[in-house]
């Protein structure tokens, strides 16, 4: 049940019986997740400021210590709080190559869980003071507990999800996540480094009016994209609709979530199969977005049922209000 004012904390606690193996491992690597976005918070927030976070890996600073970009930091620093506390079997992360199989220290229980994660999407807005944030995807391993992790246990397709979320550092940090039970967000009262209740039972509008894609691209997209966009300019009843694109998926899911409204970076001339990375990016946003009432797709099937074949795989995704992404799959249709 959500109460105003609880804290993510007591969520978790609270909720633990909606897992379906309760055990409290799933609500520790919770802990562990909220943990590492206040650590990363504070180094967003200060962004510009440190020098360890300006300029690019490799580059030492004056003390001669080796510098590191910001994705760099929260990649390190999700891993770490994820390894250290020993919450998962295993990590997947969009900044490495390979999976990171997590060892357990000692006699000490090893976690069934794995997670996929995003450190920091949209980096590049990281360098101009705009929105960045961070997306993660859990799942039980299907390997044996106890055995080493394999390529098995993150190749499971989006509707084997146990949980996902993300973290928006915007005005105000958001943490937005599911566990399958609905979608609910918790903002971060910076003073006291807690996050709070602040959007109980997220759902996204059925129908919507703001469309977010990088138009840029507009001569390499497929043709049923294009139509697509004619349609959503085309003055007649409420529209045209209205452009927002941040070029962070976080940023612009967030919103659109909100007031209602579609996220599409289709496949291209110029980007084979999209920009989006499925396992990192593409299921946990469309597990929240089918939590909340919304659909995901590539423009012809769900995201979450797509069989993934390898790690850093890419697909196009349609993501958003269900009526808006039902008509941009009916323009689709027309060119399969
Ligand atoms: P990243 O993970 O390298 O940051 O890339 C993902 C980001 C998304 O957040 C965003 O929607 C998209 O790339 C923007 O791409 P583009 O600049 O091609 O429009
Ligand atoms: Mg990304």
């Amino acid at each position: 049940m959500a109460n105003a004012y609880q804290t993510l904390g007591e969520f978790i606690i609270d909720n633990q019986e909606d897992f379906k193996y309760s055990t409290g491992e799933l609500s520790r690597l919770l802990s562990s997740i909220r943990l590492a976005t206040k650590v990363v918070n504070q180094q967003v927030n200060k962004n510009g400021l440190v020098e360890d976070i300006l300029g690019d890996v490799g580059e030492d600073n004056v003390q001669g210590e080796a510098q590191k970009k910001l994705d760099v930091f929260a990649n390190d620093t999700f891993i770490k709080a994820l390894t250290q506390r020993e919450v998962v079997c295993g990590i997947a992360s969009e900044e490495n190559e390979f999976f990171i199989p997590v060892e357990s220290k000692a006699n000490s229980h090893l976690s069934k869980y794995v997670v996929l994660i995003d450190p920091l999407d949209g980096s590049s807005n990281a360098d101009v003071n705009v929105t960045v944030g961070t997306i993660f995807s859990i799942y039980r391993r299907v390997t044996p507990d106890g055995t080493p992790v394999t390529i098995e246990d993150f190749l499971q397709p989006g509707n084997k999800q146990v949980a996902a979320g993300y973290v928006v550092y915007g005005l105000s940090t958001m943490l937005v996540y599911t566990t399958g039970n609905g979608v609910n967000g918790f903002t971060l009262d910076p003073s006291l480094g807690i996050f709070y209740l602040s959007h109980p039972n997220m759902t996204f509008p059925k129908d919507g009016n703001i469309y977010s894609i990088n138009e840029g691209n507009y001569v390499h997209f497929p043709q049923g994209v294009k139509d697509y966009l004619k349609y959503c300019q085309k003055s007649e009843g409420d529209r045209p609709y209205t452009s927002r694109y941040i070029g962070s998926l976080v940023s612009d899911f967030h919103r659109n979530m909100l007031k209602g409204g579609i996220y599409i970076y289709p496949s291209g001339t110029n980007h084979k199969y999209g920009k989006l990375r499925l396992l990192y990016e593409c299921n946990p946003m469309a597990y929240i977005c089918e939590q909340a009432g919304g659909k995901a797709t590539d423009g012809y099937q769900r995201i979450m049922d797509i069989d993934p074949c390898e790690l850093h795989q890419r697909v196009p995704f349609f993501c958003g209000s269900e009526n808006m992404v039902n008509k941009v799959e009916e323009m689709m249709a027309e060119y399969p």
